[in-house]
């Protein structure tokens, strides 16, 4: 999944392609910026689910991007957590 700094995929982006249980040492593509607690949008090609952490080590409120789905913003959200605007901390892709 490419996840992106702003809402409608806009700012810097990065890719996440695997299991992640701490995103402190992920970083925004060609910078030294830290994606944590910064992730505002994302694109799920892929076919697993993804599941997003507000915390690192899978805990905290998960949002669930679904396979095949995107969000252009996550402040609002109908079913996962209302507000999930640069929070995500882990991620974890189930099938
Ligand atoms: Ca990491
Ligand atoms: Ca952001
Ligand atoms: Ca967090």
């Amino acid at each position: 999944m490419f996840v992106y700094e702003h809402d409608d995929y806009e700012g810097r982006s990065a890719q996440l392609s695997g299991d992640d249980r701490n995103f402190i040492d992920n970083y925004w593509t060609r910078t030294g910026a830290s994606i944590n607690d910064n992730i505002s949008s994302f694109k799920n090609q892929g076919d697993q689910r993804a599941v997003l952490y507000s915390d690192a080590n899978y805990t905290g409120a998960a949002y669930s991007a679904l396979a095949h789905s995107n969000d252009s913003d996550l402040t609002h959200n109908s079913h996962n957590p209302s507000n999930f605007d640069n929070v995500a901390s882990s991620v974890r892709f189930v099938i």
